[in-house]
């Protein structure tokens, strides 16, 4: 039976599910979640996951929701992904979390107030403020990345997969790729990946549609 992967295109936080699923070789189908409709604010929602959020993974009777938790199983179930050692597991664990709380999180919502907010609502203020502590996670990502294809090991693992969520959408949000070398490269490596897909071209649903 195929992992159904309860999603929308313009969700970086569930192309990190999505695109382990693709690379991992697993079988999967998504299953379009009308968010820009109100649908994960339903009660029906709220009881698949009482956080409101997608992405929601289904396999059977197992249910996951957080995109790091979908990782760690696609890993226990392929082996793929996860760090080679015990050490690297950690490392990739590392940046999980970091990419959760400082890149993805504060990338998602500024680049939600930047271009899916009504241009009335949009909050000037915050959304600099915004910006400017995105630059420190911007510059802790390209540090890192200096001299390393990879951001643990020497191929592409959840950590990788995280954090590159948001970077590849085209709608602006502060971030332009040629000012930061070592994520550009790191980016152009991710997606000559065999397998990889855009998000829009993994999910459905896309501003285009909405247009
Ligand atoms: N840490 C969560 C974040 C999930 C998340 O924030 N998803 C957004 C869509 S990209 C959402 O559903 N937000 C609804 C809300 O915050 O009310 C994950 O990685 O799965």
């Amino acid at each position: 039976m195929s992992i159904k992967l309860y999603c929308m295109g313009e969700s970086g936080n569930a192309y990190k599910a999505a695109l382990a699923l693709e690379l991992s070789g697993l079988e999967w189908e998504p299953v379009f979640v009308d968010f820009f409709g109100g649908e994960t604010r339903r009660e029906e929602f709220r009881e698949i996951n009482v956080m409101g959020e997608v992405p929601v993974m289904v396999d059977g009777d197992v249910t996951l929701t957080q995109s790091g938790v979908m990782q760690m199983y696609i890993t226990e179930k392929t082996g793929k992904f996860g760090g080679a050692t015990p050490e690297e597991a950690r490392e990739v664990m590392r940046w999980v979390f970091w990419d959760n709380h400082k890149l993805s999180s504060q990338v998602g919502m500024t680049r939600f107030l930047v271009n899916f907010l009504p241009e009335e609502k949009r909050p000037a203020e915050v959304i600099g403020f915004m910006q400017d502590r995105l630059k420190a996670a911007y510059t802790a990502l390209d540090v890192h990345l200096t001299d390393r294809d990879w951001i643990v090991g020497n191929g592409i693992t959840n950590a990788d997969m995280s954090c590159c969520a948001y970077l590849f959408y085209p709608e602006p949000f502060g971030f332009d790729r040629k000012g930061w070398p070592n994520i550009d490269r790191w980016l152009s490596h991710i997606a000559a990946q065999p397998g990889w897909k855009h998000p829009y071209d993994l999910m459905p649903g896309n501003p285009s549609d909405r247009a």
